[in-house]
């Protein structure tokens, strides 16, 4: 198995900024491949993976308009082949996980973000351990794009340098689809550190720090957006916690190739019990 090594620059914006970018980390022909799964789990009457609806459906119910119904599918990865052994235990990937990680890793969390073309809707401003809740810090997390992204079909934004800050408490407003970070704090935060713009080919990969402000805007463009994204962890970073979902991606070193994937078994240890995030009228920050 390989040993990857972030560049200086890398390492340099990892800590500065909560990010880095490693461009083809599989060929595009791969990620094409991988986004065709996508397209065509997108068309059955019922995706797998726990879709998630797009605020602008019912479209309708012809092909075209079943392709643009969800913002994400949530699990569906563990049931592609292809794409959880090209990416969430990619030796690519893996690698990258290794170094920040270690010889046992955990994949904690697998999900696409479909971001349709012209009905594509916003995934709002947060941290993922916002949305998680369950204080984990350190895990990995990376995201590749199948199709160009780029500022016309709805990158993803990063205020560079909110990594080094607390998590802070996620909000609902009345139009939220979920948890976001208070609206006021993000607009102070642009004003003081600005915005990076996410454009990525497909098959390049971008990895953030977990407590890393981030968003991607509506997709006005005729150009899907589709992209998938993953949470790695390891057994001391995730210590007693039990999700359902969670999955072995590499034991001692070694690559586990099965599949379906071999979820992880954790003693005694405390489902996770999440309630719902407070309104924003609720909150003084
Ligand atoms: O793909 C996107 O637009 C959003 C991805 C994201 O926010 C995440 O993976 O946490």
């Amino acid at each position: 198995m390989k040993h990857w090594k972030p560049t200086e620059e890398q390492k340099h914006q990892w800590e500065e900024k909560g990010f880095f970018i490693e461009r083809n980390v599989v060929p595009e022909d791969t990620a094409f491949d991988m986004r065709g799964v996508i397209k065509n789990e997108l068309l059955k009457p019922e995706p797998s993976g726990n879709p998630n609806a797009d605020p602008m459906d019912p479209m309708g119910d012809t092909p075209e308009a079943r392709a643009l119904r969800f913002r994400k599918l949530g699990n569906f990865c563990v049931e592609s082949p292809l794409i959880w052994h090209t990416f969430h235990t990619g030796r690519e990937m893996l690698a990258m996980a290794r170094y920040f990680l270690g010889n046992d890793i955990i994949v904690k969390f697998n999900s696409v973000f479909v971001k349709p073309a012209k009905t594509g809707s916003a995934t709002p401003w947060h941290q993922d351990n916002g949305l998680w809740r369950d204080g984990e810090t350190e895990p990995f997390n990376a995201w590749m794009a199948l199709d160009p992204a780029t500022r016309q079909n709805g990158c993803m934004q990063f205020i560079p340098g909110s990594h080094k800050g607390e998590i802070v408490q996620h909000v609902l407003y009345e139009d939220s689809i979920h948890g976001e970070l208070p609206r006021d704090l993000v607009k102070a935060r642009i004003e003081q550190c600005g915005i990076e713009h996410i454009e990525a080919n497909p098959g390049d990969v971008v990895c953030w720090h977990s407590s890393l402000w981030h968003y991607s805007p509506p997709n006005p463009s005729p150009n899907s957006r589709i992209a998938i994204a993953g949470v790695w962890t390891n057994p001391e970073i995730n210590a007693g916690r039990v999700r359902p979902l969670h999955r072995w991606g590499m034991k001692n070193g070694e690559i586990c190739t099965a599949f379906p994937p071999e979820a992880v078994q954790i003693e005694n240890g405390k489902p996770h019990q999440l309630g719902p995030f407070p309104k924003a009228s609720q909150i003084k920050q």
